[in-house]
């Protein structure tokens, strides 16, 4: 077969292909993948001590898969001050937190500076801990709502000490998908552009997709070949996190549920598809722990973290709002066969747990 034949030579993969991998068994898209995954990083598998903080949840945008933002069916806007991310900053780098990952909703009425602000702040009183902050949907929202351009605004997050950019807000790239889950939000091209920048002022970010709603499975695949391309294009990319859509709370209607099968065949298949985006992270936080463990035998080489806190998923459902405590997941990794390593945000290997 001669898909089986460019699996086998690790010839370059085209949509057709990538469509044409969800067909094939799993254990069959299990094998090649794991041996991309084993050729780069043997049985390691890299996680961070991080925390998660999402400063706000009033949202200018209607998302209708967000159960985050506070809405009709989440009647509960809030908006921490600065002392109070400081204070969470400073519990977190006591406990050995070195990545801060800073997402908020997109609010009109706290101002610019509320944002950036807590940026230097943080830097200020914590410089060695990393900054990961602001989607490239919050960077769209920031921009326009300010009268900054894209350049602009990235110039000022690197200026208020943001490190690297998360990859959320990509949701699917597909324009009709998009209109139809999130309409108004950051455009794809917009969206990719921001990275772009990004990447061209030396700096690194990871890419998203929300995949298991209304998107079908060769939209998954015109997603990451637009990742590919523009990681071709800059190498900014650290790593690609496919999110598992989380139902409850929300305004999207949808009738079939990602399966587990699905979601293994997914990381699999990005693991070949994304050729040059040296990471995949099975995001547990969306995909529950356990199936994040097999994903390590799925191409998956990146758990994400420790977490501490999540809203994002768990206020659609997911299972995951407490985190999860450092021994528990390093056993958690040993036990499924592989080395725990513990990384910076930057994937420099910082302590093997063997
Ligand atoms: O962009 C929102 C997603 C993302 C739902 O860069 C939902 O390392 C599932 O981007 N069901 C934010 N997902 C989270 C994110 C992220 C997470 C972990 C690591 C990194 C990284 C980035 O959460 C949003 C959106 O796609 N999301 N609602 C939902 N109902």
């Amino acid at each position: 077969m001669e898909l089986i034949k460019k699996l086998q030579s690790g010839e370059r993969l085209d949509y057709e292909d990538g469509v044409r991998l969800y067909e094939l068994d799993l254990f069959t898209l299990a094998d090649f993948a794991h041996a991309r995954r084993q050729k780069l990083y043997g049985n390691k598998t890299y996680f961070n001590i991080n925390r998660h903080i999402n400063p706000t949840n009033i949202c200018k945008d209607v998302c209708k898969f967000c159960a985050f933002s506070a809405n009709r069916k989440n009647p509960n806007p809030y908006v921490m001050s600065h002392e109070e991310v400081l204070q969470i900053v400073e519990d977190a780098s006591r406990r050995g937190v070195k990545e801060v990952h800073i997402v908020s909703a997109h609010n009109d009425r706290v101002g610019l500076d509320w944002y950036l602000d807590m940026f230097r702040k943080i830097k200020d009183r914590f410089p060695s801990i990393h900054i990961k902050a602001l989607t490239a949907a919050e960077v769209n929202f920031l921009a326009k709502e300010h009268g900054l351009s894209f350049e602009q605004m990235i110039d000022r997050m690197i200026q208020s000490g943001v490190d690297s950019m998360p990859g959320g807000g990509a949701e699917i790239f597909d324009e009709e998908v998009r209109d139809y889950i999130c309409k108004g939000k950051v455009s794809s091209d917009e969206w990719l552009q921001i990275h772009r920048l990004w990447h061209k002022k030396g700096r690194k970010s990871n890419a998203t997709m929300l995949f298991g709603h209304v998107e079908s499975r060769g939209h998954r695949i015109d997603h990451m070949l637009r990742l590919r391309d523009l990681q071709d294009e800059t190498g900014g990319f650290n790593c690609f996190i496919p999110l598992v859509y989380q139902k409850e709370n929300n305004y999207l209607k949808v009738q079939n549920f990602v399966t587990g099968q699905e979601y293994l065949k997914t990381i699999a298949i990005a693991r070949l598809i994304l050729d040059n985006i040296p990471h995949i992270k099975a995001y547990w936080a969306s995909s529950t722990l356990n199936l994040a463990l097999v994903a390590q035998e799925f191409g998956a080489d990146d758990l994400d973290g420790t977490i501490e806190r999540e809203a994002i998923q768990s206020a659609a459902g997911a299972a995951s709002k407490y985190g999860v405590g450092l021994d528990e997941f390093v056993h958690l990794i040993k036990e499924s066969g592989f080395v725990p390593v513990e990384r910076d945000s930057l994937y420099n290997e910082l302590r093997v747990l063997a």
